[in-house]
């Protein structure tokens, strides 16, 4: 059992250690709630439906390759479109305390 548990352990720090070394990489999205699915190229938020204003897409994106509707903020702060059924953690916004 105790056996086990060191490999379990070994396989969860290499698995960790690989994630982070790729987010530290390369490109690490996270959902920021924006989204063109109504209207290709017409990015809105989707907390209050208001257009995007502010912009701060990687170059060559928004791609909507393969239909992608839903926009990512990477590492180096740049947007990218993915598909939206793709699972990443999210930002939230919150009231000011
Ligand atoms: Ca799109």
């Amino acid at each position: 059992m105790l056996i086990m548990m060191i490999m379990f352990m070994d396989l969860f720090v290499t698995f960790t250690f690989f994630f982070l070394a790729v987010c530290w990489l390369g490109c690490c999205p996270c959902w920021i709630g924006a989204t063109d699915v109504a209207e290709e190229g017409n990015f809105i938020w989707t907390s209050d439906n208001s257009t995007v204003g502010f912009v701060n897409w990687y170059p060559g994106e928004p791609s909507n390759s393969n239909g992608e509707d839903c926009v990512a903020i990477c590492r180096n702060e740049h947007w990218s479109d993915y598909r939206c059924n793709v699972k990443f953690p999210y930002i939230c916004q919150t009231p000011a305390l």
